[in-house]
C-alpha cells in the first residue's frame, strides 16, 4: 500500500478508508480538545478541576478563563489560526489555561519539557517558525535568558509571554496575567490539520515533533479513561513534566478534565512534597517514571503522611523491573498499572483487575480494539508469539508521519503505514506484551528520552574531538545513564570539559553524557557503521 503523502501543512493524514472506519465505529468524534473542557464544565461547573499550589480552579473558572486568555492571544497578541507557539513552562496551572486557550484559537502549541533548554527551544521555534514563545520562571534555570536570546536570533519569534513574577521577566515580554480579556467574544476556530505538536524521544540528530490532531487525541483519553475507570472522583496528581503524553493524556490530566475530576500539579517530583499533597488531596492516582516509583517505595515506610488514599499507582516511560514492580502492591498498598506508550501515539496498559502476575510482569496491551500491532524480525516478516521481535503499530490515536519530515519518515513507517517503534518486544500467550530491548539509536535515561546521534553531532562540534558515539550504559537507579566515547587525536579535553562544552551549547542537562570516556578507534562492525555493543564492552 502506498503511504498517504504529506499535506503542505506538514501533515500526514490517516487513509480516508482509515478515517471512515473510526468514523463508523464512534471512535472519531467531532469534538475538539477545548469543547471537551467546556462540556465538563456544563456538567460539573463548581467541582475543583485543577490546583496549582494556593490556587486553584473550578470547572466553570477554568473554562471562562481559557476563552479569555483565548480573546488575548488573539485580540492582543494577534495570534491567529494555524500560527505556532511554543510552550515551555513548568508544572503551573498557567500550562493548561494556555494550551487550551491556544487550541481554541487554532494556534498550534509545540509542548516543550521544562528540562529543555537554549538549544531545544530555538530549534523548535525555528523550525515551526513560531510566533509567540510562552514561559515562566523555573528553579534553577535563567529561563528569561533562554527566551531573550531565541527572540533577538530570530526575527519570526514575534512575542515572549512571561507567565510569572514579574521582576523576572524578560525585556519585552508580555505578562500573561494582562492577556485575559473578560467579555471579549473570540472568532470562531478555523479547522486546522492537526491541533498540536506532542515531542518525540528522537534517534535522529534532530528532534522530531509529533502533530496530534483533536480527534485522535480525544479519543485516546476517552479509551484510556475507559481502561483506567477514570471518573468525576478521581484526583490525579501530575508530578511528571505536564506537558508529557503520559501525564497529559493516558489518561493524564485531560483524562480527568473529561470525567470531571481534579487535577493536582505537584511542583517537584520528589516524595516528600507529592506524598503531602496526596494527604492534602486525597489523591487516588498518579504517575511515575520507575525511579520516581522506586524512590516512592523507599520513601513510603517511613513518611508521616497518611497517603492511604491512593488507589493507583501508573508506572511508564521506561522499563519497571519485575523486582521493583512487586514491591508496590504491599508497600504503598495500590494497584499497579504499567503503562507503555509512546508520544506517537500507542499506548499499552495493564488492566486493574489483571492478575498480579500479568501486572508485574508485562507491559500491558494497545487500550483499542482498532489498535494494530505487528511483531516483526529485520525482514519485517511476522516472528512467532513468544519470540522477541519489533513492534510496530497503527490505529486511530498513532500518527501516520513526523511533523515536515518526508526522509525519516520513510525510515519510521513501514508498508500499511505502521508507525515503527523501535522497541523490542515479546507477544505473551494471553496478548500482552514485554518490553525486551530496543532497535533504535536512544538511550532511555529513567524516562527521558536521548538520541544518540544528536548528543554525537554536538560533540563532533568541539575541536579536539575527532569522532564520538554515545552508547547506554546500565544502571540500577535510571535504568540507563550516557556515556560518550571520543577518539582525540592530539590532547585530550578532561571530561567536565567535554561537558561544560555541551553545556555551554544550550543541551537539556538530562542529554549531558553522564561519562565521557576516550578510545583509540571506535570499532566497527563489517559493514562500517559503529560497533555500539562491542563499545559498551570497552567501558
Ligand atoms: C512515553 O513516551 P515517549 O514518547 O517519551 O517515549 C516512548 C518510548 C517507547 O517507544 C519505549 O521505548 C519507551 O519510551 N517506553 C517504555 C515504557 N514506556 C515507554 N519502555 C519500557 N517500558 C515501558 N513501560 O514514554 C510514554 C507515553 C505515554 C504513556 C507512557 C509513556
Amino acid at each position: 500500500m502506498k503511504l498517504p503523502s504529506m499535506k503542505a501543512s506538514g501533515f500526514t493524514p490517516w487513509p480516508e478508508e482509515a478515517v471512515r472506519q473510526y468514523q463508523e465505529a464512534g471512535y472519531w468524534t467531532e469534538q475538539t480538545i477545548p469543547e471537551m473542557l467546556e462540556a465538563s464544565a456544563g456538567t460539573y461547573p463548581e467541582q475543583v478541576a485543577l490546583v496549582s499550589g494556593d490556587q486553584q480552579w473550578t470547572y466553570q473558572a477554568l473554562a471562562d478563563q481559557v476563552d479569555e486568555l483565548a480573546a488575548g492571544f488573539q485580540q492582543t497578541l494577534k495570534l491567529k489560526a494555524g500560527d505556532k507557539a511554543v510552550l515551555h513552562l513548568p508544572n503551573i496551572g498557567a500550562f493548561y489555561l494556555s494550551f487550551f486557550a491556544l487550541l481554541k484559537i487554532g494556534v498550534q502549541p509545540v509542548l516543550a519539557l521544562p528540562a529543555h533548554r537554549y538549544y531545544e527551544i530555538r530549534y523548535f521555534c525555528h523550525f515551526t517558525e513560531a510566533k509567540a514563545l510562552i514561559t515562566a520562571p523555573q528553579m534553577g534555570v535563567d529561563t528569561a535568558d533562554i527566551a531573550q536570546k531565541v527572540a533577538n536570533e530570530l526575527p519570526t519569534l514575534e512575542t515572549i509571554v512571561w507567565a510569572g513574577d514579574n521582576s523576572l521577566k524578560p525585556t519585552g515580554s508580555v505578562d500573561l496575567d494582562s492577556l485575559f480579556l473578560s467579555n471579549a467574544a473570540t472568532e470562531p476556530m478555523q479547522e486546522q490539520d492537526f491541533a498540536f505538536f506532542q515531542l518525540s524521544g528522537g534517534t535522529t540528530g534532530t528532534p522530531k515533533l509529533i502533530p496530534r490532531t483533536h480527534t485522535d487525541y480525544l479519543y485516546s483519553v476517552r479509551a484510556s479513561n475507559d481502561v483506567c475507570k477514570f471518573s468525576h472522583q478521581t484526583r490525579y496528581l501530575c508530578v511528571l513534566p505536564a506537558a508529557h503524553n503520559f501525564p497529559l493524556s493516558s489518561p493524564g490530566a485531560l483524562g480527568c478534565f473529561m470525567a470531571g475530576g481534579m487535577v493536582v500539579l505537584s511542583p517537584d517530583p520528589s516524595p516528600q512534597t507529592a506524598f503531602q499533597l496526596i494527604e492534602n488531596h486525597q489523591i487516588t492516582v498518579a504517575a511515575l517514571v520507575p525511579p520516581l516509583a522506586l524512590l516512592w517505595l523507599d520513601e513510603a515506610p517511613r513518611t508521616q503522611y497518611d497517603i492511604s488514599s491512593l488507589q493507583v499507582l501508573q508506572v511508564g516511560g521506561a522499563r519497571f523491573s519485575e523486582a521493583a514492580a512487586r514491591r508496590v502492591k504491599p508497600t504503598l498498598n495500590c494497584t499497579l498499572q504499567q503503562v507503555f506508550g509512546m508520544a506517537e501515539g500507542l499506548v499499552n496498559y495493564t488492566r486493574l483487575d489483571d492478575p498480579d502476575s500479568v501486572i508485574v510482569s508485562t507491559q500491558g496491551r494497545p487500550m483499542s480494539p482498532a489498535d494494530e500491532i505487528l511483531v516483526v524480525n529485520e525482514m519485517g516478516e511476522p516472528v512467532p508469539q513468544g519470540t522477541a521481535g519489533m513492534l510496530c503499530a497503527r490505529g486511530p490515536y498513532t500518527i501516520r508521519g513526523y511533523y515536515n519530515a518526508p526522509e525519516h519518515n520513510q525510515r519510521s513507517f513501514i508498508t500499511g503505514g505502521y508507525y515503527r517503534t523501535g522497541d523490542v518486544v515479546v507477544l505473551t500467550k494471553e496478548g500482552n506484551l514485554q518490553v525486551v530491548g530496543r532497535d533504535k539509536e536512544q538511550i532511555n535515561r529513567g524516562g527521558e528520552k536521548i538520541a544518540a546521534q544528536e548528543i554525537e553531532n554536538h560533540l563532533m562540534v568541539h575541536d579536539a574531538v575527532h569522532d564520538a558515539a554515545v552508547i547506554a550504559i546500565p544502571d540500577d537507579y535510571l535504568g540507563e545513564r550516557s556515556c560518550a566515547a571520543l577518539v582525540c587525536l592530539e590532547d585530550k579535553p578532561k571530561p567536565i570539559e567535554i561537558k561544560r562544552f555541551l553545556r555551554n551549547r544550550g543541551l537539556a542537562e538530562f542529554k549531558i553524557p553522564d561519562r565521557v570516556i576516550f578510545v583509540d578507534v571506535l570499532p566497527k562492525t563489517p559493514v562500517g557503521k559503529i560497533n555500539k555493543n562491542k563499545l559498551l564492552e570497552l567501558v
